[in-house]
């Protein structure tokens, strides 16, 4: 039953090197949930303030390292700068997810480093922008949406170059790779609607293979 509408929405290769794997992640969406719950334990969601302004996504990370941002920039930490803490370890579930999908698309040896995990209210998005703190252009972004739907956008290399469109829902996953991994992207201002697992809420986590020179001691 879970599986319905994603077999009404086809594997999609939405440009070169980006696979979009409708509810792939709905069979693991307990699991996923339970997660997010305990890393949100130990490292809580917040919102970094940046030079732009505070984002309206909050956010959380588990892994070897995580993303980070402050008004002097944005990098990849071994520590929580909240908490002085090292991330949460990142969960092998959530590791054996990103590593199944990545495989899907073709990425047989992805190992991610860093799991980004984004929490939108209704009316929180993310202004367009292209994913450069990694310094590791070889390996995909995994990304995987939980929750109520977003209107993704994305185009190409080039700020201004035409944009797609796409609802991102419950359990799908993406593969950005190859020509695709430094597209420009952004997420619309969610939408008030319900999902029962989630409440209001739509979580996006993104998986991520780091340059280690950029987090070891
Ligand atoms: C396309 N997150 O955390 S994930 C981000 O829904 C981010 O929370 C969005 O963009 C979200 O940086 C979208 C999809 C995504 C991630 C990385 C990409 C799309 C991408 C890298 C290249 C092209
Ligand atoms: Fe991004």
């Amino acid at each position: 039953m879970d599986d319905l509408f994603a077999r009404l929405r086809p594997r999609t290769v939405l440009a070169e090197g980006a696979v979009w794997l409708p509810g792939f992640a709905l069979p693991e969406a307990e699991t996923l949930h339970k997660a997010i719950t305990q890393v949100s334990a130990v490292t809580p969601f917040r919102h970094f303030r940046t030079r732009m302004g505070q984002m309206s996504a909050a956010m959380t990370s588990c892994g070897a390292c995580g993303w980070t941002a402050d008004p002097s920039g944005y990098r990849y930490s071994r520590t929580d700068p909240q908490t002085g803490q090292p991330w949460p370890d990142m969960p092998d579930a959530l590791r054996h997810l990103a590593r199944r999908a990545a495989a899907e698309a073709g990425y047989e040896a992805f190992d991610p480093a860093s799991c980004l995990i984004n929490r939108y209210a209704p009316g929180a998005g993310m202004g367009l922008h292209q994913d450069r703190d990694e310094e590791y252009p070889q390996a995909p972004v995994v990304s995987v949406s939980l929750g109520v739907p977003a209107r993704f956008s994305f185009g190409g290399l080039s700020r201004s170059d035409p944009k797609r469109i796409i609802e991102l829902m419950d359990g799908d996953v993406v593969v950005w790779g190859g020509a695709s991994r430094f597209a420009w992207h952004g997420v619309s201002p969610i939408r008030e609607t319900f999902h029962p697992q989630t409440g209001a809420m739509r979580y996006n986590l993104t998986f991520r293979a780091i340059n280690a020179a950029l987090f070891r001691p």
